[in-house]
């Protein structure tokens, strides 16, 4: 009697963990915008950071839900200007995920390609959340594994390759979009993780979860795992990591940064950016959005700028304006914490690894891909490069009633009892 009262104990309470959908970091689909209106209007020339809150027809967003179709406008603007265009899901997407890989196989219009990454899990039994390190090189891998997510090894170059000339650009995304897209090869490695997470979401889970994904990268893949996070709202977390200019500095602040690589140079060096972006290397402030709003579109997800102020060419001091000023949209949809930065660190070595971030590094894993603890919600700027926010902007920060603000949770693939909230609320 006593065992089968026992055991119904045991089954109800099981039912209970499958049932209660465990709240996520993240949304459950790429872009939550995608048919959100596009406002018409041209904006202004602006020497200072254009207000994110204010829309394309100039009027002002008020309450925290009008951020979804506002953060569609920055997209729309950041893929015109900055990055080129990110297409949709391709018609077919297909690929495996094992214990110590992925694949992926893509077509569309009668064109195909296939890449693969691997796959380095943690101790425990899983499913696992996941760190795409991009470029192999990021935050400290070793601490990612540690504080319980997989880790997985993605090569960008198999994606938008290196060394091309902007007319003949290489790699899965070029195949499937032509050799002369006019996407630069930065949205091109984060189509290429967007690819992966889809393949991830197909396979029920079971080795790794679908919604529980982070990004990172170091230096060009800093600039890269920028990106990536920006503009797929399934990533829980992202890490950039001395991303330097065409990364999270703002462009406006380059020209005046000493030492910052000039944004020509950024252009220029490699495909990086969007074609269309060699009309503004010389004229930053005809640029509508610049990066503390691409921050913004990472809003309220978590984020963990890391930078390096030793370096001048890696212009930590207007990576920490737009840090600054993206968490400005952070504080108005009621998630601060979800957004932390830190450049005050002691090795001025280039992609080191830093003891001074792996606490940081390991509790934001743990509240946003894992879903335990809280969320490191600190800024550490270098007295070497601090950037000062006031110098930058003339709007101020409204405040925006209650609304959504956050991506409507997903219900995750795995049973697992459910965290502490989720940061906006
Ligand atoms: C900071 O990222 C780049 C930088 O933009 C380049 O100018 C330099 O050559 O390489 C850096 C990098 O990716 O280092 C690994």
């Amino acid at each position: 009697m006593i065992v089968k009262r026992v055991l119904i104990l045991v089954a109800v309470l099981g039912l209970c963990f499958v049932a209660v959908p465990r709240p996520a970091f993240a949304a459950p689909v790429e872009d939550e915008g995608a048919n959100c209106p596009i406002g018409q209007g041209t904006v202004a020339a602006d020497s200072r950071l254009p207000d994110p809150f204010t829309r394309i027809d100039g009027t002002r967003i008020t309450s925290r839900s009008d951020w979804r179709c506002r953060r569609a406008e920055i997209k729309d603007q950041a893929e015109r200007y900055v990055y080129g265009e990110k297409p949709a899901r391709p018609a077919s997407v297909t690929g495996t995920v094992s214990r110590t890989g992925i694949t992926v196989n893509v077509a569309e219009g009668g064109r195909s390609a296939s890449f693969s990454a691997g796959v380095d899990l943690p101790a425990g039994t899983g499913p696992f959340p996941a760190v795409v390190v991009i470029g192999g090189f990021g935050a400290d891998t070793a601490a990612i594994k540690a504080a319980g997510a997989a880790v997985i090894t993605y090569d960008p170059l198999a994606v938008g390759r290196e060394g091309t000339p902007r007319t003949n650009k290489q790699g899965a995304f070029y195949s499937l979009y032509g050799a002369s897209s006019s996407t630069g090869i930065l949205l091109a490695w984060a189509w290429g993780v967007s690819r992966i997470i889809d393949v991830l979401e197909q396979s029920g889970g079971t080795v790794l979860r679908a919604d529980a994904t982070g990004v990172t990268g170091c230096s060009r893949y800093g600039k890269g795992a920028f990106v990536t996070g920006a503009f797929d709202q399934r990533i829980a977390l992202t890490m950039p990591v001395e991303s330097g200019s065409g990364g999270t500095p703002i462009f406006r602040g380059i020209p005046g940064e000493n030492g910052a690589q000039p944004l020509s140079s950024a252009y220029g060096e490699q495909p990086w950016l969007g074609d269309a972006f060699g009309s503004y290397t010389g004229n930053p402030a005809g640029l509508p959005i610049d990066t503390h709003s691409v921050v913004g579109m990472i809003a309220p997800r978590g984020l963990f700028i890391m930078d390096n102020p030793h370096i001048a060419w890696l212009a930590a001091r207007s990576s920490s304006v737009a840090a600054l000023g993206g968490a400005e949209v952070y504080r108005a949809l009621g998630a601060p914490e979800a957004i932390s930065y830190w450049s005050d660190v002691s090795d001025g070595t280039h992609c080191a690894t830093r003891s001074e971030w792996r606490a940081p590094l390991q509790q934001s894993i743990q509240r946003f891909l894992v879903g335990t603890g809280s969320a490191p919600g600190v800024f550490r700027i270098s007295s070497r490069a601090a950037g000062n926010l006031a110098e930058w902007r003339t709007w101020q920060t409204p405040t925006l009633t209650a609304g959504t603000s956050s991506p409507t949770p997903s219900v995750p693939p795995s049973a697992s009892p459910s965290p502490s909230p989720s940061p906006s609320s």
